[in-house]
């Protein structure tokens, strides 16, 4: 896809699970799924990130016929109507979504995996790298990094150097084995990602590190932190906000955009 020159372009979360950290079990068919993606088209989206696993600290592996299960249908019902991402860690999954009609993999494990490299290759498909350190189950234990921005970077260049992709974004991996700490520091150094070849994704939307810098606030509250955070991640430079809350990121983005 192209991404608007003058503003962020904004991708809307449909996590077709039962478990994910906020919206878990709301869109867990089907039906409600598409639904709700269609909602989000009519409230501004750009694009929109469909996921069948939960990647949330301490979350469950699913299987590769339940994930196939639940993303597929949603997949090709919603690529006739707008640019659809597969937000998967499986080279199956990500490959059954692209001949559904998804034009772009999200993979939150960072090609990792050869045969992942090999899919989007194939395909010749859009991809988006995005770090984590660690898997799921284990990253929030006790990350560790010498010098946090540095090693991102020089991972996400070193794996966009592993493909030929079209179209490759990177994604500091905000939430994904990083302490508050870390997560400030990538925060705080977005324009050094934006300063590559490669557009950024990011995604701080309800994420845990707002909870913390605002008195513990649930996830069901966390709009303002998200905001604030999606406002500043546009002045740095960031070209996809990846977002729960579709028709207020628009409008805070479009408010913002405006200034040039
Ligand atoms: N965050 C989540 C999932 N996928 N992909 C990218 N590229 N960047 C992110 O920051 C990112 C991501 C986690 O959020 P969510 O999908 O809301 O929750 P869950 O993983 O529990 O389904």
């Amino acid at each position: 896809m192209i991404l608007p020159p003058d503003r962020p372009a904004i991708m809307g979360i449909l996590n077709v699970t039962p478990d994910s950290f906020s919206d878990g079990g709301r869109f867990a068919d089907p039906h409600s799924a598409i639904e709700h993606g269609r909602r989000m088209i009519d409230e501004g989206a750009d694009l929109l990130d469909v996921g069948g696993e939960s990647t949330r600290p301490g979350a469950d592996p699913v299987s590769e016929e339940e994930e196939l299960r639940r993303v597929i249908p949603v997949v090709s019902e919603l690529a006739k109507l707008i640019p659809i991402s597969i937000d998967t860690m499986k080279p199956a999954v990500a490959r059954a979504a692209l001949d559904a009609g998804a034009f772009l993999v999200n993979d939150v494990s960072g090609l990792r995996s050869q045969e992942m490299i090999a899919v989007v290759e194939e395909a010749q498909s859009g991809v988006c790298i995005m770090h984590m350190q660690g898997d799921p189950r284990t990253m929030q234990k006790e990350p560790f990094y010498d010098d946090v921005v540095r090693e991102v970077l020089a991972y996400l260049l070193e794996r966009a150097g592993s493909v030929t992709s079209p179209q490759i974004w990177i994604d500091p991996g905000v939430g994904f084995g990083k302490s508050l700490d870390h997560n400030l520091a990538i925060l705080r150094n977005l324009d050094r990602f934006a300063a590559t070849p490669y557009p950024v994704l990011l995604g701080v939307s309800r994420k845990s590190f707002i909870g913390k810098l605002t008195g513990g606030a649930p996830v069901d509250d966390r709009l303002e932190g998200t905001l604030a955070m999606q406002a500043w991640a546009q002045i740095k430079g960031v070209r996809v906000l990846r977002v729960h809350d579709l028709r207020a990121s628009r409008r805070a983005v479009d408010v913002l955009s405006a200034l040039g």
